[in-house]
């Protein structure tokens, strides 16, 4: 019997800054076909994008379906989900203040993900990252370990680039990892950071690394108050695809993500930045790692906040 290959399906909800990028690089990398979802009064546009990309096709050489759809009926049986819905941070704003809008919009796409594609991988990007990650998995019922959330993997490029940039030497060779919410508190977790394998400590002095702790925590912020008119598209977006990369391909790729934590790091029930194996299966394993106790405290301030958009969250979802 012939084997039949197809290839990927990956939907995307949200055809917006991010929406769109994240098709235009998941093109590019041929992850699959692709279809870019919006809501019907911002269909065109979605419809738009997916056509702009796809008569990019020929300059890059990928081929893949790309299509641009309001109806969730060219969503099912995904196999991998990427959500931005939702509305993104204005100067002054914090990314908590989107909790009341972004909350009912979560809920809203997770309730047709748990009908039209329940098997899929679900990468949320939408903010509150944290407590929109738990929306999902709470209102779609899709297994913990097939949603996840993407943040970590952003805010440990963002502290990278600073640490290469400040260092003057190749990205390629700076590894580091960021732990806790997507927030003003997460944890960059300084003695886990290396260049070329040296620790960062014996290559920066201490108040140059704590100002690239304070400028990757006010990363986000940064950028909304120079576009003024959105936040950052082009980083999330390459994030997400990162780890959709490693479920597709199945490359077990170690990768900062908010995932459930079931007693790890002493959390429990619930969504936060980790380190996570991502395979076929997932988010195959949340490791652990020993921490400082300095950074073991962080940790559970941040995961306290967390906890508390979480509850915030909650309260919405019961109304
Ligand atoms: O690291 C991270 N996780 C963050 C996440 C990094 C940057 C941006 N972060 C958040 O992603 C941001 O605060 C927003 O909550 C989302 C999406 O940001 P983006 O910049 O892409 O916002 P846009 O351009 O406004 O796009 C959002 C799209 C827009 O086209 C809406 O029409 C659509 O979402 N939308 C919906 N799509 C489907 N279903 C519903 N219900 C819906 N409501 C709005």
């Amino acid at each position: 019997m012939a084997r039949t290959f197809t290839r990927p399906k990956i939907a995307l909800i949200g055809a917006g800054q991010i929406g769109g990028n994240l098709a235009f690089m998941a093109a590019q990398k041929q992850l699959g076909d692709i279809v870019l979802f919006d809501i019907p009064q911002n269909e065109s546009v979605a419809q738009g994008k997916a056509l702009d990309i796809c008569q990019s096709s020929w300059v890059y050489g990928y081929d893949a379906k790309i299509k641009g759809s309001a109806n969730y009926d060219d969503v099912a049986g995904a196999d991998v989900v990427i959500v931005t819905a939702g509305l993104p941070r204005k100067p002054g704003m914090s990314r908590d203040d989107l909790l009341d809008t972004n909350v009912k919009i979560m809920k809203d796409v997770a309730s047709n993900l748990k009908k039209h594609t329940p098997d899929a991988f679900v990468i949320v990007i939408s903010n509150p990252l944290d407590a929109m990650v738990y929306t999902m998995a709470k209102v779609s019922g899709i297994k913990p370990s097939h949603v996840v959330g993407m943040a970590g993997v952003l805010d440990s490029s963002r502290f990278n680039h600073f640490v290469a940039e400040k260092l003057g030497v190749s990205i390629e060779d700076v590894q580091s990892f960021v732990l806790g919410g997507h927030g003003d508190d997460m944890v960059p977790v300084v003695d886990y950071c290396s260049v070329g394998g040296v620790p960062l400590a014996q290559l920066m002095a201490k108040a140059d690394i704590d100002a690239i702790v304070e400028r990757t925590r006010k990363g986000g912020g940064e950028i909304v108050a120079l576009l003024k008119t959105g936040s950052a598209y082009y980083a999330p977006a390459a994030s997400a695809i990162a780890m959709a990369e490693a479920y597709i391909h199945d490359k077990k790729r170690v990768l900062p993500c908010a995932a459930m934590c079931t007693g790890q790091y002493g959390l429990k029930d619930l969504y936060v930045g980790v380190p996570a194996l991502i395979g076929k299966g997932g988010v195959e394993k949340v490791i652990e790692v020993k921490l400082s106790d300095a950074d073991k405290k962080a940790l559970d301030v941040s995961a306290s906040h967390v906890k508390e958009l979480v509850d915030e969250a909650n309260k919405r979802l019961a109304l």
